[in-house]
């Protein structure tokens, strides 16, 4: 356990390192200052990816005891063997850090996140911090693969539990696990996975919750189902093994196609907004595919789901799993999240706001602390990414046009990056050795990363107003902030507007430390300071100038949500998309980072991948893709009550941690069980109705 006193001396060393770094004044792109060591704790044990789990019959299946008493025996559900997949996903003990588990108990999450209902398939948020990630089962799944080596990792089966690839490479036969029920009871099959692929991704009027589109499984790819457990891929390119990584979390989830299609406007009188808000959060018992299914929603107060009786997973002892009969949601802030998992009130957090880390030490420190946590790698980072798009995307004004041609200037966004003290921004979130300076492009934690192909422009106030000038900026009328040129929106100051999420303390400390310095600069930002879901949909209409964001999965894993790293489609960039009729209008430096990213998808030569992966970086890095900010790690904490989560897990990766511990494995030893559970003995209840079965 780290504690205090170390964090001191290695602060020390930290500061005598950068300091010297940064007195070295020089415009000239260099690389990135060594980060400070962050030795992430908790080493992880890796394994072979097919040491986790297989899929095969058991000769005898259990459940809770209730379950059988109170449902079984009383005709209200068929009997646990009958609930099963002919051949069950079996998770392998040997990659069970405590071995087989007892049922009982709940994990307790708090959520900055709200509801907006349970359609994820057609864009729905349900207030995030694992409640999807419960929810949705998907073909693939990736979160686990933290444990197995880079070199031999291909993402795990999960509803489709194998697949064989064409001996020409363009075709991917995927094998659908064969006798699995909604938690309605009614089967799942090829179906739903069709219903995903043509009536919610490949649908131009529908997008899923995380973004997927036809593009993100390669342009042209199309799908089809062969039979109930068969769908068949066909790519352009040849063995593209990379999308098998699309195929997890976030982009291929398919939802209860018996209870959507009936909704979709193809085969209703619905429009298209009546079917993204046909369920509602108040829509209790949404068949799910996941281990807990929501019975109870309390508005600002809490969800809270309970164990799906048809979940298609068990132990190597046939136990149906989950362990764990509960989840509970309590819909509060993010920051009270890591406040409440620390005092024990709460089970799980990821600490990820720099804010907290230094309470939160302080009290896991303590021999008495509820809650482990332990730091990971530094893979937890900031962007500030200008929105490129000069034909239409997001239907600018006169002014909003004009910033999207200086942000298309590289020498107006060489001034801004030159501009950007990142020691004192990282500084102005904790003190440390946690924060390090970030060029932009691909996050220091993931191992494609390359520190030498990282082209990082120093802080340099005046060499950064020398750049603006090249672009064309003066401050013509005195008042300190650079003026569009005569002719260009009025001649007025560059007033740029910022897109943040409000959401969390450390996105607003970094964008108001932005503001600051841009003002330095001479350019006027201006705040718009939204909720995660607003900020989501201002977002993903291109109705922004900059924007502050988090990293998603393309820079900490590169090889989940690949397509993010490039305008490789019309929807596919954070911060470059299409307008609704044209094309992405491409710069040079962009086309080739999407050639980049085309040739890595469909590339299984691991070196050639990681050249690859090099170049992308020097190119982005060199011509400002995007403005790294700062990065960091972080730490996760769990209640100690909890048994097998995997050591060393970090909390964010291939996916956040909800995933990676894999919950529905993990237990409470019954010693340690705590009566915590809302809905004892409950289980759900029909599609629609009101909370658990009566
Ligand atoms: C983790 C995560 C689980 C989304 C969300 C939220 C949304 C974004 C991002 C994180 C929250 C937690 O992140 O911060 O620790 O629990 O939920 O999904 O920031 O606003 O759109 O990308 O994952
Ligand atoms: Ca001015």
């Amino acid at each position: 356990m780290r504690n205090l006193r170390n964090i001191g001396l290695a602060a020390g060393l930290a500061l005598s390192v950068s300091v010297s770094a940064l007195n070295a004044y020089a415009s000239e792109p260099t690389v990135p200052p060594a980060p400070t060591p962050f030795p992430a704790e908790g080493k992880i044990n890796y394994v072979a990816r097919d040491s986790i789990l297989e899929f095969k019959a058991l000769p005898e299946y259990h459940e809770p005891d209730w379950v059988t008493e109170k449902y079984v025996k009383t005709g209200k559900l068929p009997p646990v063997k009958d609930r099963l997949p002919k051949e069950p996903l079996v998770f392998k003990t040997g990659n069970m850090q405590d071995g087989i588990g007892v049922y009982g108990d709940t994990m307790r999450h708090v959520i900055g996140g709200r509801p907006e209902g349970w359609n994820y398939g057609a864009g729905q948020t349900q207030g995030w911090g694992g409640i999807d990630i419960g929810l949705s089962e998907c073909l693939t799944r990736t979160a686990p693969l933290f444990q197995v080596e880079a070199k031999d990792t291909e993402p795990l089966p999960n509803l489709a539990r194998s697949w064989d690839w064409s001996s020409d490479g363009h075709k991917l036969t995927m094998h659908l696990v064969e006798g699995a029920k909604w938690s309605d009871g009614v089967a799942f099959n090829a179906d739903d996975v069709m219903f995903y692929w043509d009536d919610e991704v490949v649908d131009p009027n529908v997008s899923p919750l995380n973004g997927a589109t036809q593009e993100t499984f390669g342009v042209g790819t199309t799908l089809k189902k062969i039979d109930d457990y068969t769908v068949e891929w066909t790519f352009k390119e040849a063995f593209p093994k990379q999308y098998l990584y699309a195929m997890a979390y976030g982009t291929f989830c398919p939802g209860p196609a018996h209870i959507l299609k009936p909704q979709h406007p193809k085969y209703s009188k619905n429009t298209y907004d009546q079917f993204k808000n046909a369920f509602p959060p108040e829509f209790m018992n949404m068949p799910v595919m996941g281990a807990w299914v929501p019975v109870e929603y309390r508005p600002d107060d809490i969800i809270v789901m309970r164990r799906n009786p048809y979940y298609w997973k068990v132990d190597e002892k046939g136990n149906q799993l989950p362990y764990l009969n509960e989840l509970q949601y309590k819909l509060s802030t993010w920051a009270d999240r890591d406040v409440q998992a620390v005092a024990g009130s709460a089970d799980f957090s990821n600490l990820e706001q720099p804010e907290n880390f230094v309470a939160s030490l302080k009290r896991a420190a303590e021999a008495n602390a509820p809650a482990r946590l332990a730091f990971g790698p530094r893979l937890i980072g900031y962007n500030l990414r200008m929105n490129f798009s000069a034909n239409g995307w997001g239907n600018p004004d006169e002014r909003g046009q004009a910033v999207r041609e200086l942000n298309r200037n590289e020498d107006f966004r060489k001034a801004v990056t030159m501009a950007l003290d990142r020691k004192a921004l990282g500084d102005s979130l904790v003190k440390g050795p946690f924060t390090a300076i970030y060029a932009g492009g691909l996050s220091s934690g993931t191992s494609f990363y390359d520190r030498d192909s990282t082209v990082y422009y120093p802080f340099d106030l005046e060499g950064a107003k020398a750049e603006l000038a090249k672009a064309g900026l003066k401050d013509t009328d005195g008042d300190g902030f650079v003026n569009f040129p005569a002719g260009t929106a009025g001649g007025k100051n560059v007033e740029i507007v910022m897109l943040v999420n409000n959401d969390y303390t450390t996105d607003k400390s970094l964008a108001e430390g932005v503001v600051a310095q841009m003002e330095k600069l001479g350019i006027r930002i201006v705040l718009n300071g939204l909720n995660g879901t607003q900020r989501d949909a201002s977002q993903y209409s291109g109705r922004f100038d900059w924007l502050v964001r988090r990293n998603d999965q393309e820079l900490t894993s590169v090889v989940q949500n690949t397509e993010q790293l490039a305008p490789v489609g019309p929807k596919t960039s954070w911060n470059h998309r299409a307008p609704e009729s044209g094309e992405v209008d491409l710069m040079p430096f962009e086309k080739d980072l999407v050639d980049i990213v085309n040739k890595f998808v469909s590339s299984e030569d691991n070196d050639q991948r990681a050249s690859l992966m090099r170049e992308f970086q020097k190119i982005s890095t060199e011509h400002v893709y995007n403005v790294g900010l700062t990065e960091y790690p972080g730490a996760l904490i769990i209640n100690k009550r909890f048994s097998n989560i995997p050591q060393g897990t970090p909390i964010f990766m291939f996916n956040w941690a909800e995933d990676s511990i894999i919950r529905e494995r993990v237990f409470v030893a019954a010693d340690k069980q705590a009566k915590y559970e809302l809905f004892p003995q409950e289980l759900p209840g029909k599609p629609g109705d009101k909370g658990p079965m009566d």
